[in-house]
């Protein structure tokens, strides 16, 4: 365990002699009610977990074993499943569990149980998780009523994975699912990533890239389908189900056919067949997702369709097996003139779906990137959210570190996320949040959820940075509840990771949730972005997309710099916003400092909020950003009796390398900056 192996499920003797035998009292028998297969990981989990944790596994008990029950006994399994389990049936409401949710009760008084229960034997499994955690995280255990329910129906993974074994943007090592060209044989590592995944309530996952090459168009053919089914199985046994990324124009590359037309019937009736000969193998198939037209990827565009036609076509395919699609809305011109000033990337998503809205399928979730350019350290919101009433939706976040450190750098980015899922769209007035929109709740949507970007490959830790664990555990953690504070998930993170100790907890905390904002300010100040090395993205490159095609410029010149997105004199695209979000980004006077380049072009001696000029706030978070990333690694020495040498050496490579590469950072942009505005910074510091 000492690589990182096992994440937070790194179950180890609790230390605490006290704390270890008031749990174990608890938890001396275990009466585990049914055995399907979710029922047996959730069993086989655990007695892992407690018989390391406590030092002895409980001892298992037949239902009716009588007598023995007097004593303290973990019943577990769904309501109605056993007699046991009746006390409960009247504390809590069972029906409105659905399928996921699940209680935790015991009451010291009335009897000496610890009830672990749900309507559905999913909702057990998370059940079990939950108590794991409990334990791990040291909670009380003497008095529990705990009911959970999932905030977003569908809480998703995307594997960036190529067959060759290559992840694009993957920072942690290569696939842990294929190898050249095939499905890696020994599966007991992707069995380990089924149990870390649903012990954050994960429930479904891509396994494939979103860019489909040829070897991975054919995953949902015969010649792969046998493997792809072994892998579904195993997740399954975890309640996670496994959908694919496909090619849009497989109708022609596997089919033979002249056309991917949507509205072509054979192509109906390719997507058709092959959806049920995938079915075959894998009755419980989530469905496809799918990139058309963005990127180079095929599309509709293709043969003058739109993408309602091209969805609704894959849609109606999938829809007598019960499979979904789900379409993304990353769609814009790759190929654009940096001369030409209006077209604006920004835009683009809104453009293209806006007018589509209510012309998709009930089987249909469009997958909207979190801001509208991508993955930048700092964006607004999609506008989509909050724009597109009548279709559902996906959130689409990335865990992998491409625009933020790329797993070299700390960037702990549940706060990042947190923003996001909290920012008020005002769609329906005051309270219409993303996490509203996103869930389906606020339009009443049958679907919806939240997808990201795996950081994660065949690395000793899984991550490549040991605390970039953090993050993919927190994704798993917002996407059932938004509602919990980036400190108690990083909190839980590292008592489970790292252990109680206080001194570990007080530094870590520290770190982890200053990260993000010292990233952000070594690396792209107010908004702006892609001030990056192209294709890579990583390490500063002022200019990298600059005079680029991408449609990503920050226009700085002599006196100012920012992008004009205003309705008055820009782009327009502060316009897609609800009122009063359109008007705050329209007003250089409202709109938020952290975001003022991203809508408006200033002259650099304009004045913040903050009360600094823009060029002055440049240069002093530039500063105080690389000062603190060193901070980083000093305060992570503190802790290095406390930390096995493993874990605690990888850890401080990283953060000295991060040290060294914000002063690379910090220099950089000051030294542009100052060549271009030619002000000199208040304070006199060193600038090239
Ligand atoms: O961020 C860009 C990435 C591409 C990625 C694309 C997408 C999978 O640089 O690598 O392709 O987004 O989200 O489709």
């Amino acid at each position: 365990t000492e690589s990182g192996y096992a994440c937070w499920l790194d179950y180890r003797l609790i230390p605490n002699e006290p704390l270890r035998s008031a749990y174990r009292k608890r938890c001396s028998q275990l009466v585990m009610i049914g055995d399907s297969p979710l029922l047996q990981a959730a069993r086989r989990e655990l007695n892992l977990a407690l018989g390391v944790m406590l030092g002895e596994a409980p001892v298992e008990a037949e239902e009716d074993a009588g007598a023995e029950l007097s004593l303290p006994v973990l019943v577990v399994g769904t309501i109605g499943s056993s007699q046991l389990l009746n006390p409960l049936a009247s504390l809590y409401h069972f029906d409105e569990l659905g399928e996921e949710g699940y209680v935790i009760h015991g009451s010291g008084s009335d009897d000496n149980r610890i009830y672990l229960s749900a309507d559905a034997d999913k909702g057990v499994l998370y059940a079990v998780f939950h108590f794991i955690r409990l334990l791990q995280t040291g909670a009380s255990i003497e008095q529990l009523a705990i009911r959970e329910l999932p905030s977003n129906g569908l809480r998703m993974i995307n594997h960036w994975d190529n067959m060759d074994g290559s992840i694009e943007r993957g920072y942690a090592g290569r696939s842990i699912f294929f190898h050249e060209g095939r499905f890696i044989e020994d599966q007991e590592r992707v069995r380990d990533y089924a149990r870390l995944l649903a012990s954050g309530g994960i429930n479904a996952l891509t396994i494939n890239n979103v860019n489909v090459h040829s070897q991975e168009s054919k995953l949902i053919t015969d010649e792969f389908l046998p493997d792809v089914a072994k892998t579904a199985a195993i997740f399954r046994e975890y309640g996670i189900r496994l959908y694919l990324s496909v090619n849009y124009a497989s109708p022609m590359e596997l089919g033979g056919l002249s056309t991917a037309d949507p509205l072509a019937p054979e192509v109906a009736e390719w997507w058709h067949g092959a959806a049920k000969n995938i079915y075959r193998y894998i009755p419980d198939f989530g469905g496809f997702v799918v990139k058309a037209d963005s990127e180079f990827r095929p599309g509709p565009f293709t043969y003058g369709r739109n993408h309602a036609d091209g969805a609704n076509m894959l849609a109606d395919a999938l829809a007598p097996f019960g499979g979904e699609v789900i379409w993304r809305c990353f769609v814009y011109n790759c190929l654009q003139n940096w001369r030409d000033r209006i077209t604006d990337r920004a835009r683009a998503a809104y453009d293209h779906f806006m007018p589509l809205d209510g012309t998709f399928r009930d089987n249909v979730m469009l997958q909207i990137k979190n801001g509208p350019m991508d993955f930048q350290v700092r964006e607004p919101v999609s506008p989509l959210f909050g724009g597109l009433k009548e279709t559902n939706q996906l959130l689409e976040l990335q865990i992998t570190q491409e625009y933020t450190g790329q797993q070299k750098h700390l960037c702990f980015l549940v706060p990042q996320w947190k923003e996001v899922f909290d920012f008020d769209t005002h769609a329906q007035g005051e309270g219409s949040t993303v996490a509203e929109v996103a869930s389906g709740r606020l339009f009443g949507r049958a679907r919806g959820g939240v997808a990201a970007v795996a950081n994660i490959g065949d690395d000793a830790s899984w991550s490549g940075h040991i605390l970039a664990q953090a993050n993919w555990y927190g994704y798993a953690r917002l996407a059932w509840n938004p509602k919990l504070s980036a400190e108690q998930i990083a909190r839980e993170w590292i008592a489970m990771t790292f252990g109680l100790d206080s001194a570990v907890e007080r530094v870590l905390l520290g770190m982890l949730l200053s990260s993000y904002r010292i990233y952000e300010d070594y690396t792209a100040p107010l908004g702006v972005g892609w001030m990056v090395n192209p294709n890579h993205h990583y390490g500063p490159n002022v200019d990298g997309y600059e005079y680029s095609k991408w449609g990503t410029y920050h226009y700085a010149d002599c006196h100012g710099m920012g992008v004009d997105r205003t309705v008055r004199s820009g782009t327009g695209y502060a316009g897609q916003y609800h009122s009063p979000v359109a008007e705050r980004y329209e007003s250089t006077a409202l709109c938020p400092d952290e975001l003022l380049l991203f809508f408006q072009h200033v002259p650099y001696t304009h004045r913040l909020k903050s009360g600094k000029t823009v060029i002055q706030h440049i240069y002093d978070t530039h500063f105080e950003g690389a000062e603190r990333a060193a901070q980083l690694a000093e305060q992570w020495k503190s802790l290095a009796s406390l930390v096995d040498s493993a874990r605690f050496g990888q850890v401080l490579d990283r953060l000295a390398h991060q040290a060294e590469h914000a002063e690379e950072w910090r220099d950089c942009i000051n030294t542009y900056f100052y060549r271009k505005s030619g002000i000199a910074d208040e304070r006199g510091r060193l600038i090239y």
